[in-house]
């Protein structure tokens, strides 16, 4: 495992790299989920690949912006899912992005998710990783990664990120939003999942939220590429994970680009989503 960690700090600090060298402007393509790509996307997809294909120990490399499944080593160990730059949308205006890793064994769901980590680059480049706890690094200016703490959730928070197209919510999930916001919660929402994820996780708790909507009944997140791995790591830092009912890791994709609605927080709040949530759906 320590290889697959080693490798993304790479891939951390050439993407970071690229930030400053690429372009960024749109390129005329469209990823596997037909979102039109950055150039950025395309050169951090490159980057992951390419680092990643030199770990023996991977099995195979599944990427957010391809439609298929690559074999590096068929006597490899883990699986590795991966989106390069989630929320890169918000990279033309200067606002933290993401990378987001999950790493399997003996294939594709949430019993097998042995770790996952992200990487959030903003003022700073910092790197989560969880396995049996949740720790946090930072890239210091010699390019590597320093331990700075462990990461646990309180029981509740402040915070409240909700995402998704409010005039396409269902009314019972506007109530469950209005309901947070009379309780003196504090909007924090960036439309990137990455920064906006790791705010909540380090200011305590609170609760991000993309609903299935009536444009998007299934969400927009993707399980194997941010909702699986968020889902690990709120578990290991204490918190829950839930797609309004059920427990996001014990959801089965049928297809790798399958997508959910989810709700990540700290306990107290994700209680209060499953009691909106009791009789609807
Ligand atoms: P983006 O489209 O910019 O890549 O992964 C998709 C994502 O960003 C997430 O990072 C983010 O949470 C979400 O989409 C934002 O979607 P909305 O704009 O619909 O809120």
């Amino acid at each position: 495992m320590i290889e697959v960690i080693e490798a993304i700090e790479k891939i951390a600090i050439r993407i970071k790299g690229a930030f400053i060298e690429e372009d960024i402007s749109y390129s005329n393509t469209i990823n596997a989920t037909g979102d039109v790509q950055l150039k950025l996307d395309i050169k951090s997809d490159l980057i992951v690949e390419e680092e990643l294909s030199k770990v023996y120990t991977l099995k195979e490399i599944i990427s957010e912006e391809k439609e298929h499944i690559l074999t590096i080593n068929p006597d490899g160990k883990y699986t590795i899912a991966y989106d390069p730059l989630d929320g890169s949308s918000l990279a033309d205006v200067n606002l933290s992005v993401g990378s987001i890793f999950g790493i399997y064994e003996d294939g594709i769901s949430g019993e097998n998710l042995k770790a996952a980590v992200y990487v959030i680059y903003g003022p700073r480049v910092e790197m989560v990783v969880a396995r049996d706890t949740v720790e946090m690094y930072k890239l210091g200016t010699n390019n590597k990664f320093k331990f700075l703490n462990r990461i646990m959730l309180n029981e509740k928070g402040k915070l409240n990120a909700p995402g998704g197209t409010q005039q396409y919510w269902r009314a019972y999930h506007k109530k469950m939003i209005d309901t947070l916001f009379s309780r003196g919660y504090r909007l924090r929402y960036s439309g990137g999942m990455v920064p906006d994820l790791h705010q909540i996780l380090l200011k305590g708790g609170g609760l991000f939220s993309y609903p299935g909507t009536i444009d998007k009944p299934k969400g927009k997140l993707r399980m194997l590429f941010e909702v699986f791995p968020f889902a690990f790591i709120y578990e290991k830092a204490g918190g829950k994970a839930i797609d309004g009912k059920k427990r996001l890791l014990d959801l089965i994709p049928t297809h790798i680009h399958d997508t959910t609605p989810c709700f990540f927080g700290s306990n107290e709040e994700i209680e209060f989503v499953k009691k909106s949530y009791k009789d609807e759906l």
